[in-house]
């Protein structure tokens, strides 16, 4: 049972909301990634540390057994693919949703390319989650890959669309851009390393068990 443990997860919002699950599991960081520059953070259970990567990494991390567990969005989830990963748990956490939007003129306009036959342009960080779902509806139309500051592109006519995360709505709205259609429920899940499941079973079990429970206990 004096198995290491090594999880991965992001700074900001991710850190923030699966702190206090952590505490229920009896695990408290002793640095804070806000202030610190380290990447590897040491806790209050020896064999237990948390590595501070990118949201969009932190799969990649557990996928090749860097990590053993990590918690990431299911936003980053569906672009990854889940290779090499289990996701056991729900945490809840970070909640959001991934829907396409555009400008507020286009709200009512019925068809999409506005029936010139002219392939709608779709700006996104979510190449694989946008190609996938317009596949499944039967619509051609263009990904074009984005890394940030999405909501700029149908300003600008770079795109007609976005796919992008909402939680508020007040960034598709500062920037005269409404939600048009609800592609997913987006929460942060828990994903255990297909390797370390089996040769770590007792440590990640118990873990796994222990962040259910705090995840019950909030709800
Ligand atoms: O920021 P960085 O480039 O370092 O990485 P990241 O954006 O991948 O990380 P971070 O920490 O911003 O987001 C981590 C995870 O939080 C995402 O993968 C989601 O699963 C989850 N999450 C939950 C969100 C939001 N809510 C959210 N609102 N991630 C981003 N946003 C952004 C959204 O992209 C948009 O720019 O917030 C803006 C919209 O918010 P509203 O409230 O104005 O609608
Ligand atoms: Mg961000």
């Amino acid at each position: 049972m004096n198995d290491s443990l090594i999880i991965a997860l992001s700074k900001g919002r991710i850190f923030k909301e699966t702190v206090p699950l952590l505490a229920q599991a009896g695990i408290t960081p002793l640095d804070d990634p806000d202030t610190s520059r380290k990447l590897i953070l040491d806790t209050n259970q020896e064999q237990v540390k948390l590595l501070i990567v990118r949201a969009t990494d932190v799969p990649t991390y557990v996928q090749y057994g860097a990590a053993d567990l990590g918690v990431a969005g299911k936003d980053v989830l569906l672009e990854h693919g889940g290779e090499g990963l289990y996701e056991p748990l729900d945490l809840r956490i970070a909640v959001c949703k991934l829907m396409v939007a555009g400008r507020v003129e286009e709200k009512d306009k019925p068809t999409a390319a506005g029936g010139s036959g002219a392939r709608l342009r779709i700006a996104t960080k979510f190449v694989n989650s946008t190609r996938r779902y317009y596949a499944e509806k039967g619509e051609q139309v263009e990904v074009i890959k984005l890394y940030g500051s999405m909501e700029l592109a149908p300003l600008v006519g770079l795109a007609d669309r976005i796919v992008d995360l909402v939680d508020t709505g007040n960034t598709l709205k500062a920037n005269g851009l409404t939600p048009l259609e609800h592609m997913a429920d987006i929460s942060s899940r828990l994903i255990v390393n297909k390797a370390s499941m089996k040769m770590k079973h007792q440590a990640v079990r118990e873990f796994i068990d222990n962040m259910t429970k705090a995840v019950q206990d909030r709800s």
